[in-house]
């Protein structure tokens, strides 16, 4: 046999790299359900059934094509449980010339691949992952000798030289960034489409009950289940999200409304993720949208930001920086993840409705991972490995290259603000107004101390007052200590006793 080509969970596409030049006569496909990816942490129950039957489905296309394969499940007796054991025993079965692989979506897989050659004697192949539109490579030159390594710059480029939402030289419209118009607060009554609901057939009611069997201890719910797990669902399910959300996606892509989970948001991330949707194929679409008159721009520009920035952005970080990534802790934050982040039991309305999303869907939109979860964590002073970890298995979009940035970078400042400028901190007000959490809530987002108030007001100034010496010289926080500088000592006195009982009360 020429080449033994691994196909990972996550790279569940048929124009993946690792099949260019495939030749059924002599080449061979391994993809293979393991226990240790399942549970090196223990991902939400939602998120292993997805991948489970998204990559069976994926292996049946593959061989109904005549492309000979090799596919492992769970429970198989011979299963060796790891995708060492189960490269290892194929390569014995094979005697392969070559393995192949597409680059993989995590450090720590990378440096299990790169060490099969010694431990198997094999030669291998680790080949570019062309779904992205910039490789790690080409992020390094971009990053190398820059003295902050803004998205926004890096956005900039991509549009340019890949002539996206271009006119000429000049970005459509005149402006890069249409942000300003992307944050319009909630509207009583307002009608949000449902979203994509699939049917679950055979294959997919196997991998459910599986996960029930096996899994039983891992968070979430597993069912009822609704995720596509076929490209043609996806592409249904994203057909779906252009023709009936993608007009309001701009003007309420902040906005959260109890009980309405998916807002007006593209719930695609998971199977782009997992490669049943090429981004280039959804930003062409989304492009196309404007031009074609069907969405303003205000919402194809955010939504395009989402993807060929964001995304491309938050990937080159994570292979810029790993592995010293996974240890950064800038603001030194120790505080253990409260146990209420797995049962939503909590007093603060709008955390208690992002968990029992978030444990009911394996998905939570971007605001509510940023701006509720996140800023708590942020002000509580929660540890970033514990927080990692969390994201990593609660969401059935999260693989390490795009969680770790979001986390480590984005919400919890742990990097010293190499991907954000400022810590993204915010007090109930915010909160309060771009959802409608707080008319049901316990505290007062009003009060701003006493048992009463709404715990975010005060943590949010304890959280500056607390790290005063690491973020005063930021001019972006400029405002902040300038308020802080003023506020008379009974006020502070306030704050940190409250933010003491408050802190207390997590740990009981
Ligand atoms: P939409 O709002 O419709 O956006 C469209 C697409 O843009 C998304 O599908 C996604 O591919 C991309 N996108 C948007 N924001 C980001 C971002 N900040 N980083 C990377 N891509 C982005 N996204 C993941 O895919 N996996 C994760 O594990 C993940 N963890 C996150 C953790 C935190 C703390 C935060 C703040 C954000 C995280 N995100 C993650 C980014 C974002 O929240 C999700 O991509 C988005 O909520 C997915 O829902 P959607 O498909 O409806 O997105
Ligand atoms: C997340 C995950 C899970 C739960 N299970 C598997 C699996 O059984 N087989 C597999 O190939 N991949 C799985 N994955 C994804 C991997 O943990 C990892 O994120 C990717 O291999 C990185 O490219
Ligand atoms: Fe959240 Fe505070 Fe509003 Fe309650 S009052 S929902 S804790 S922001």
């Amino acid at each position: 046999m020429r080449n033994l080509i691994l196909i990972l969970g996550d790279q569940l596409s048929r124009d993946i790299s690792s099949l260019e030049g495939f030749d059924p006569k002599q080449d061979h496909i391994l993809m293979c359900e393991v226990w240790d990816e399942a549970t090196y942490v223990k991902h939400h129950k939602k998120k292993i059934a997805f991948l489970f039957s998204a990559m069976r489905h994926f292996a049946n296309e593959l061989e109904a094509d005549g492309m000979p394969i090799s596919y492992t499940k769970l429970d198989d007796a011979e299963n060796a449980g790891s995708f060492s054991g189960e490269v290892k025993r194929a390569l014995d079965q094979f005697s392969p010339e070559k393995l192949v692989v597409t680059f993989p979506g995590e450090y720590r897989v990378l440096e299990e691949i790169k060490s099969w050659s010694e431990r198997f004697n094999v030669d291998f192949d680790i080949r570019e992952d062309g779904r992205f539109f910039v490789s790690p490579d080409w992020f390094g030159e971009w990053a190398s000798g820059r003295k902050s390594l803004r998205m926004e710059y890096f956005y900039r480029q991509l549009r340019q030289d890949h002539r996206i939402l271009m006119d000429g030289d000049k970005p459509e419209g005149g402006k890069w960034n249409y942000d300003q118009e992307n944050r319009k607060p909630p509207r009583d009554g307002m009608n949000v489409p449902a979203p994509y609901r699939g049917q679950t057939d055979e294959i997919t009611q196997d991998c459910i009950a599986l996960v029930a069997e096996r899994f039983g201890d891992h968070f979430g719910d597993l069912e009822p289940f609704y995720f596509a797990v076929t490209r043609d669902q996806a592409l249904y399910a994203l057909d779906k999200f252009f023709d009936e959300r993608f007009g309001q996606f701009g003007d309420y892509q902040d906005a959260m409304i109890q009980g309405e989970p998916w807002m007006f948001h593209s719930h695609i991330s998971f199977y782009l993720n997992c490669g049943l949707l090429n981004p280039r194929e959804v930003v062409k679409r989304a492009e196309f949208a404007f031009y074609d008159g069907q969405a303003p721009l205000n919402a194809v520009e955010g939504f395009i930001r989402q993807i060929l920035g964001w995304r491309e952005y938050v990937r080159g970080i994570y292979w810029l920086k790993m592995p010293d990534y996974a240890e950064e802790n800038a603001l030194d934050a120790q505080r253990d993840l409260p146990w209420f982040f797995w049962t939503g039991e909590t007093q603060m309305n709008c955390l208690r409705q992002c968990i029992l999303e978030t444990k009911e869907n394996a998905y939570a939109h971007h605001i509510q991972r940023l701006m509720v979860l996140g800023n708590f964590a942020l002000l509580a002073g929660l540890d970033p490995k514990q927080v990692n970890e969390w994201y990593l298995i609660v969401y059935a979009d999260a693989f390490e290259w795009v969680e770790m940035p979001n986390v480590t970078g984005m919400i919890l400042f742990a990097d010293g603000g190499e991907l954000a400028s400022k810590p993204y901190a915010a007090s109930g007000a915010y909160i309060n107004r771009m959802s409608n959490y707080c008319e049901n809530c316990t505290y007062k987002v009003t009060q701003k101390n006493g048992p009463k108030a709404c715990p975010f007001n005060y943590l949010y100034w304890d959280f500056f007052l607390r790290n005063k010496d690491k973020l005063k010289g930021n001019p972006r926080l400029n405002n902040a200590y300038g308020t802080l500088n003023r506020m008379k000592d009974e006020k502070i006195d306030a704050i940190r006793a409250d933010t003491h009982r408050f802190l207390e009360s997590l740990d009981e």
